[in-house]
C-alpha cells in the first residue's frame, strides 16, 4: 500500500487490514496530505491494533511539487490521541525506516508471485522505484490508484489553477505524467466515480449502530473528524481512498472503461488527466454499485 496519511488513507489501511485473503507486504507513507512523523505513527498504531507490527513501513522523502494545505496535513496528530490508539507505543523513528522506493523494490522483488499496489496518495514512490529497478514492472499485477478527474471537475482550488485537477495528481504532476507513459496495468478510481460516494450522515449513523465492534467505533471517530468539511459544497468529504481500496475486494461492483489519457504538467491545468487520442491506455472506473460498496465497508468493520 502507498498512502499519504489523510483520514481516509488511514481508514483505507484499516479496511485493507480486514481483508483476510490479502497479504499485505509493505506500507509506504508519503508526506503529501499529511506530515510524515505523526502519519507514520498512526500507520504503526493501526498495525498494532491488528498485531501486525511485522509489516514494514517505508518513508517517502518526496516533498511534492504542489503542497497540500497544512490544515489538512495535521489530522493524524488528533488520531494518535484517540483512546483506542493513544497507549500503543510510538512508532520507531521514521528516519530509520527504509526509503519508500527502496522498500517497494525489495518487497516486490522478494514476493513469490505478482503484486497489486493500492495507491491512495501520489504516485511518486512507484515511479521512482520503476526508474531505479525496471524489473519490478513485470511483477506488478495491477496498480489501483485513487487519482484523476476525467470527465468531471477537479478538486484543486488554488492560485495558478483552473480547477481541472485532482489533488493526488496535482501534488506531483511530473511523476503522474511519467507513470501514465509507463503503460502499467493501471486502474484509476477518479473523482468521476468517487463523487458518487460521499461520506453521508446516514452511513455514519449505520456505523454508529454497530459501534460495539471496536473497529466500527474507531472508524466512526475517524470520520467524525471530517464532518466539519461536509456543509460546504466544495469541501464535501468523499469515500475517495476507501472506494479505491474496496476495488481490491469487490471489483465486480465497478464499471470500468478503457480510455487513452495524458497528464498536463503546467499551469493553468497542472495535474489534469486529459482524455486524448495521443494519450496512454488506462482503465478508469466510471460507476460503482453504491449500496454494495457501503454495505461492504459496514460488514468489514464489524470486527474487534
Ligand atoms: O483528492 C482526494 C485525495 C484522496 O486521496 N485527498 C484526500 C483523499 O485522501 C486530497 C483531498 C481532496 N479534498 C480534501 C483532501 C479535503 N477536503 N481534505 C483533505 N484532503
Ligand atoms: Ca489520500
Amino acid at each position: 500500500m502507498e498512502h499519504d496519511g489523510a483520514v481516509d488513507d488511514l481508514l483505507s489501511q484499516l479496511l485493507l487490514m480486514t481483508m483476510e485473503d490479502k497479504e499485505i507486504i509493505g506500507i509506504n507513507v508519503t508526506p503529501a496530505d499529511c506530515f510524515l512523523e505523526p502519519a507514520t505513527e498512526s500507520t504503526y498504531k493501526i498495525l498494532q491494533l491488528f498485531n501486525r507490527e511485522d509489516i514494514e513501513i517505508g518513508r517517502s522523502d518526496h516533498s511534492g511539487i504542489n503542497a497540500f494545505p497544512s490544515e489538512w496535513r495535521a489530522r493524524p496528530e488528533i488520531i494518535n490521541a484517540f483512546p483506542l490508539l493513544i497507549n500503543f507505543p510510538k512508532s520507531p523513528n521514521p528516519y530509520n525506516y527504509k526509503e519508500a522506493s527502496q522498500l517497494l523494490i525489495e518487497k516486490v522483488m522478494q514476493a513469490p508471485g505478482s503484486v497489486s499496489i493500492i495507491m491512495t496518495g501520489p504516485c511518486s514512490n512507484l515511479v521512482a522505484a520503476i526508474k531505479k529497478q525496471p524489473a519490478i514492472q513485470n511483477k506488478i499485477k495491477q496498480v489501483v490508484w485513487m487519482g484523476g478527474a476525467f470527465r468531471t471537475s477537479g478538486n484543486v482550488q488554488t492560485y495558478q489553477h483552473n480547477g481541472t485537477a485532482e489533488w493526488n495528481v496535482y501534488w506531483d504532476p511530473k511523476s503522474s505524467k511519467e507513470m501514465f507513459e509507463m503503460n502499467l496495468p493501471l486502474v484509476c478510481i477518479p473523482l468521476d466515480v468517487t463523487n458518487h460516494v460521499p461520506v453521508t450522515k446516514e452511513f455514519l449513523s449505520k456505523l454508529a449502530f454497530q459501534a460495539d465492534y471496536r473497529i466500527s467505533n474507531l472508524a466512526g471517530q475517524f470520520w467524525a473528524l471530517t464532518i466539519d468539511t461536509i456543509p460546504n459544497y466544495y469541501y464535501t468529504y468523499f469515500m475517495w481512498d476507501m472506494l479505491a481500496t474496496s476495488f481490491l475486494a469487490i471489483p465486480h461492483e465497478f464499471t470500468l472503461e478503457k480510455v487513452k489519457a495524458l497528464i498536463s504538467e503546467r499551469p493553468p491545468n497542472a495535474g489534469q488527466t486529459i482524455i486524448s487520442d495521443e494519450g496512454y491506455e488506462v482503465s478508469v472506473a466510471i460507476d460503482v454499485n453504491k449500496n454494495a460498496f457501503y454495505d461492504y465497508v459496514l460488514t468489514q468493520f464489524q470486527r474487534n
